[in-house]
């Protein structure tokens, strides 16, 4: 109907964004099986891993629903960039999500890699604030969006400098196992993370690439990030002890 009002939101997402709920809740009780297995104190990478997808599949569930999200006005249509007063569906829902499995993936990665705590705090403080300014950042409708957007590479270039430098480094001076498994997660990390303000700078940014696209990019992301990524954790710490990382 060319007279309501223009407004990009995803028709075909929702039947992805279930598909990736399911797997998020299929990962959950994978994760959270293999910890019954162990003995208690042996959990902890388990239960760090399974909430990651626990929280995910309640951030999908909403989007499959069409809910978590609002729209915002965008200054560049795809195809129409002369065109004012146009929309685009943006997921809040997904900086919630974000806001609580990123810190958790870090954790998963710096303890495997034995950093002590006040790093793992810092590195968290420095993603929350990544996180903050890419919903800011979205929400915003002018271009200041992108100065929100630079803070956040600046921050994300830190957290990656940490994990594939300080981190990959501390790691390997706890035992070639420890190291092997922290540069399988943590390259695969620092690959993804990269592709997220990408993905950001054609959605919520240029608003370059339709909300049917978005679902595919970042669902992709989502999944290697997290399921992907938490079974090859787990399965890196297959033989080690969590009391050599002082757990
Ligand atoms: C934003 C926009 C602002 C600049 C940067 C971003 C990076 C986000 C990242 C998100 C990672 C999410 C993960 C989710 C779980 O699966 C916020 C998009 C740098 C790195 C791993």
């Amino acid at each position: 109907n060319g007279k309501s009002a223009a407004i990009a939101i995803t028709t075909h997402g929702s039947d992805l964004y279930w598909a990736i709920c399911a797997i998020m809740i299929t990962a959950t009780m994978v994760f959270v099986g293999l910890a019954a297995t162990k003995p208690r104190h042996h959990r902890i990478f388990h239960y760090i891993t399974a909430a990651i997808t626990m929280v995910a599949a309640v951030a999908y569930f909403s989007m499959a629903s069409n809910l978590g999200w609002t729209p915002i006005d965008v200054e560049f249509q795809r195809n129409n960039p002369v065109v004012r007063g146009v929309n685009r569906e943006i997921f809040y829902v997904r900086y919630i999500d974000w806001f609580i499995t990123t810190p958790l993936l870090l954790m998963d990665l710096l303890l495997t890699a034995g950093m002590p705590w006040p790093t793992v705090l810092f590195v968290i403080l420095v993603d929350e604030v990544m996180i903050v300014t890419g919903l800011v950042g979205a929400l915003v409708k002018s271009s200041y969006k992108w100065g929100y957007f630079a803070f956040g590479c600046a921050a994300l270039a830190y957290i990656v400098w940490e994990l594939v430098w300080t981190a990959r480094k501390h790691a390997s001076r706890l035992g070639s196992d420890i190291g092997k498994a922290f540069v399988s997660c943590g390259s695969l990390t620092a690959f993804l993370w990269i592709l997220y303000p990408v993905a950001w700078g054609v959605c919520e940014g240029g608003n370059v690439i339709s909300p049917d696209s978005e679902a595919v990019f970042y669902g992709i992301l989502d999944v290697l990030a997290k399921p992907v990524f938490g079974a090859l954790l787990i399965w890196g710490h297959r033989g080690i002890d969590p009391g050599r990382l002082g757990l």
